[in-house]
């Protein structure tokens, strides 16, 4: 029994090893993934952007449909960070996989500003749709201050 639980283990771990692995075939292509992925999130920003800004008359629904897609835009770069996709076309600091721990802090608190953000357009209430746009996009800029080259 035990045996078989072990050889179970063993499979599974190396399954999970591999998809993780498998995800990208190239680093170029963890690259172009994770900037796709980011260009998608910075469009759908910019829309809440303009109505926190008050370029645009504030729209509950819209505000409610861009946040949700930026929560869950926000789940997705961070996989493409992986070893060996630090050269090439990327505006990536080394910091990223120098100092993982504060990149994967930073990650995260984005993607708690975004599921705060989301909640708050929900609610249809502009002042925390605006409060809570602005903390996300305090999350956005100080990632980028710290681990993206100009
Ligand atoms: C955006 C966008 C970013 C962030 C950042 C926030 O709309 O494309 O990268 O906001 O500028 O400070």
């Amino acid at each position: 029994m035990k045996k078989y639980l072990l050889i179970l283990i063993a499979v599974a771990t190396s399954l999970i090893s591999f998809s993780a692995a498998a995800q990208f075939a190239k680093p170029e292509d963890a690259i172009k993934y994770r900037k796709a992925a980011l260009t998608v999130t910075a469009a759908h920003f910019g829309r809440l952007g303009a109505m926190a800004q008050g370029k645009v008359p504030f729209d509950a629904k819209s505000a409610a449909e861009n946040a949700e897609i930026v929560a869950q835009m926000a789940k997705l770069p961070w996989a493409a960070f992986g070893e060996g996709t630090d050269a090439g076309e990327t505006k990536a600091k080394q910091e990223i996989w120098k100092q993982g721990a504060k990149f994967k802090e930073a990650s995260d608190k984005l993607q708690t500003e975004s599921i705060k953000l989301s909640a708050a357009a929900k609610t249809g209430k502009e002042d925390a749709f605006k409060a809570a746009f602005t903390a996300t996009a305090g999350a956005c800029k100080s990632c980028h201050d710290d681990f993206k080259n100009k």
